[in-house]
């Protein structure tokens, strides 16, 4: 299952537009690493964004954990985002029903679909969660990944559902590009893969997390990308420990093709 294609050839397979740009700009920068800026200030956000954007495809919020919230906070990621080349993916987990979801990507204090190029959604609710947010996300050329496994120890995700959210992936080709997952699904190559649950030094937190390093995920699991939160984010210096699991990641890649 696992692909030998490079980023750069993978290019021209993919039919949505962000997962072009996204593979052009990870060939181009030479990177595969994803930040989970999982911090909760403005301050903090953008201090990441500007120090780690050289370094990273994909700048990962959880928008509804920072304390001081502003549309002035993400006009100035999305300059960020232009002046270092990422993308910026608000991990949402959209769970609800169709008409709910639509409201929770258009409108509240949030407004995610007006500054969120990726957004990620459950499988769970069936079609209609997919109807709902394609229904805001689809005329801004927005996408979506949808969660096919989780990182969790105790996950209870199966084998049959997580095939059931891949064949859901393949109806909704015009808006989702891939899967949040611990390793490649399909033997297809049009799909993008992120998978979170990545360090150097710990197997687990105390909350259930679990770690793989970035070889395994990358070049044995056959992910795209690897997104790292703590491991930088909680280090005394990110940036260098950003550019030691970018340079990881890079080799591993590198090895599978
Ligand atoms: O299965 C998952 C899916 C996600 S998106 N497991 C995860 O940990 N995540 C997210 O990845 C999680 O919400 C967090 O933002 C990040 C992992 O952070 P870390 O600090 O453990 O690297």
């Amino acid at each position: 299952m696992i692909t030998k294609l490079t980023y750069e050839q993978r290019i021209t397979q993919m039919q949505h537009p962000l997962a072009k740009q996204l593979l052009q700009l990870m060939s181009h920068k030479k990177t595969n690493l994803a930040l989970a800026a999982d911090v909760t200030s403005a301050d903090e956000l953008l201090t990441l964004a500007d120090k780690l954007g050289p370094e990273i495809c994909v700048f990962k919020t959880h928008i509804d954990i920072i304390d001081d919230f502003s549309i002035d906070m993400v006009n100035a990621l999305q300059k960020l985002a232009k002046k270092h080349q990422f993308l910026i993916f608000e991990d949402r987990k959209f769970a609800d029903i169709g008409n709910t979801v639509m409201h929770q990507y258009r409108d509240g204090i949030y407004k995610i679909v007006e500054w969120a190029d990726l957004i990620n959604a459950h499988s769970l609710p069936g079609q209609g969660i997919m109807n709902g947010l394609k229904k805001v996300g689809l005329s801004k050329q927005r996408a979506c990944l949808l969660l096919a496994q989780m990182s969790g120890s105790e996950t209870l995700f199966t084998e049959e559902y997580t095939k059931k959210t891949v064949n859901m992936a393949e109806e909704n080709r015009d808006f989702v590009i891939g899967f949040i997952a611990q390793q490649r699904l399909t033997n297809n190559h049009d799909f993008l893969y992120m998978t979170p649950g990545v360090s150097l030094a710990q197997s687990g937190d105390s909350l259930g997390q679990t770690y793989n390093d970035p070889y395994t995920v990358i070049a044995k699991n056959g992910s795209d990308i690897m997104i790292v939160g703590r491991a930088i984010t909680e280090a005394n210096d990110p940036v260098k420990v950003a550019k030691t699991f970018r340079q990881l990641g890079w080799d591993a890649y590198e090895q599978r093709c």
